[in-house]
């Protein structure tokens, strides 16, 4: 048996999915790439706990430029790392600012993954591929949701995760590549950006717990979501990439919250009255909402043995315990 490790490309790695993604795959031996963006300020924070010498040869992690926008770059990169899992997993990923910029989140979300996609044909590399889509596709179908649910978005964000779905099930029914749709529902962790809605709820019930803040101002509280916990998310990904076949799959808790219950249990764990210190701005509306969001996980059980272990209620008290930490 080859000592080859596995090469594995992520794009997105600096994002919250993408940094215990390359966690999870360096544990497992592989040899992992990352495509990062050029900022002005550093973008690795997510990741810098993982930095390795690249000029070590016992490295496994490597790290290059490239914006999904860039078609030639991803053709090149491609060639350079010869991967044989591509994890898609760079995006515009915020629904409320996909109405703001719908183009960029069009040519991101959407049309980036068709340049991957292309890129991988054009090289002619022989790897497996995930796109990771989002409940957000299902957007108006009423719940539950499972991989035969219709989709209907509603958002700008929504519609392009929806051709991204399409189109890499296009490439694996017209190209033969071994692409799978992960259709995530929200999953969230301490390292969710801080604009998500419990990323934003947890910090703001520690600071204002610890004096320093005594108002949140939230959108629409009556949304229902299902909230699982990341890292167990991304074993759900790499799981899919290794089964025999290539399909489709959700993953989900199968549990309903609103946000205003996910408030709740934030505040509770610091003893105060969410009332007491929430209020409502219109700004955080969206022009269409997505009432509800409850997912359906049979389909990754049964063929994956996949089950998300972490409930809101115990999501809540891990971020706002994290936000209370980061904070001493
Ligand atoms: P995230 O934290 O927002 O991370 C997004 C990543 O994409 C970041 O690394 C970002 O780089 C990168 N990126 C954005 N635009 C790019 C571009 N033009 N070129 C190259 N990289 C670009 O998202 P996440 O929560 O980890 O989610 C990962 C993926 O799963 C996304 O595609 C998201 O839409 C999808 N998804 C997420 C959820 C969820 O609940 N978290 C559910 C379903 C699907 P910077 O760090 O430089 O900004
Ligand atoms: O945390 P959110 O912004 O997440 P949303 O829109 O559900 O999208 C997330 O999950 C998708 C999977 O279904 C991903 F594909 C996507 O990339 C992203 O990760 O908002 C959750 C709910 C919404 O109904 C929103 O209207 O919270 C409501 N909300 C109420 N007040 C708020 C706020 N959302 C945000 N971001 N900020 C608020 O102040």
């Amino acid at each position: 048996m080859s000592d080859t490790p596995r090469r594995a490309l992520i794009t997105g790695i600096t994002g919250q999915d993408g940094s215990y993604l390359a966690e999870l795959l360096l544990s497992k031996g592989y040899q992992v790439h990352g495509l990062i963006r050029r900022s002005s300020t550093f973008n690795t924070g997510r990741i810098d706990h993982l930095y390795q010498d690249p000029h070590d040869p016992e490295a496994r992690l490597f790290l290059h430029y490239g914006d999904l926008t860039d078609a030639s770059r991803l053709v090149t990169l491609i060639e350079k790392i010869h991967p044989d899992e591509v994890y898609h997993l760079a995006a515009q990923s915020h629904v409320r600012v996909s109405f703001d910029e719908p183009e960029f989140t069009g040519n991101t979300t959407g049309v980036g993954t068709t340049r991957l996609l292309e890129a991988i044909r054009m090289v002619g590399v022989d790897c497996r591929f995930y796109q990771a889509s989002s409940s957000e596709m299902f957007g108006a179908t009423p719940p539950p949701q499972n991989e035969d649910t219709p989709f209907y978005p509603r958002s700008p964000y929504g519609a392009a995760k929806v051709y991204g779905y399409w189109i890499a099930r296009n490439y694996r029914e017209g190209h033969n590549l071994f692409a799978v749709n992960g259709i995530l529902f929200n999953h969230e962790s301490p390292r969710r950006g801080e604009t998500f809605v419990t990323r934003k709820i947890a910090r703001a019930a520690a600071r204002i717990a610890r004096g320093e803040e005594k108002f949140v101002y939230l959108g629409n509280l009556d949304a229902i979501r299902d909230w699982g916990y990341a890292p167990e998310y991304v074993e759900g990904m790499w799981r899919m990439l290794q089964a025999d076949e290539p399909t489709d799959y959700v993953l989900a808790t199968g549990t309903a919250y609103t946000v205003r219950d996910f408030v709740q249990h934030c505040f509770a764990h610091v003893n105060l009255k969410w009332e007491d210190h929430v209020k409502f701005d219109e700004s955080y509306l969206r022009p269409t909402e997505v009432d509800a969001l409850i997912g359906d996980p049979a389909k990754a059980h049964d063929i994956l043995g996949w089950k998300a272990q972490t409930m809101p209620d115990q999501l809540a008290r891990i971020m706002v315990d994290h936000e209370l930490g980061a904070m001493t």
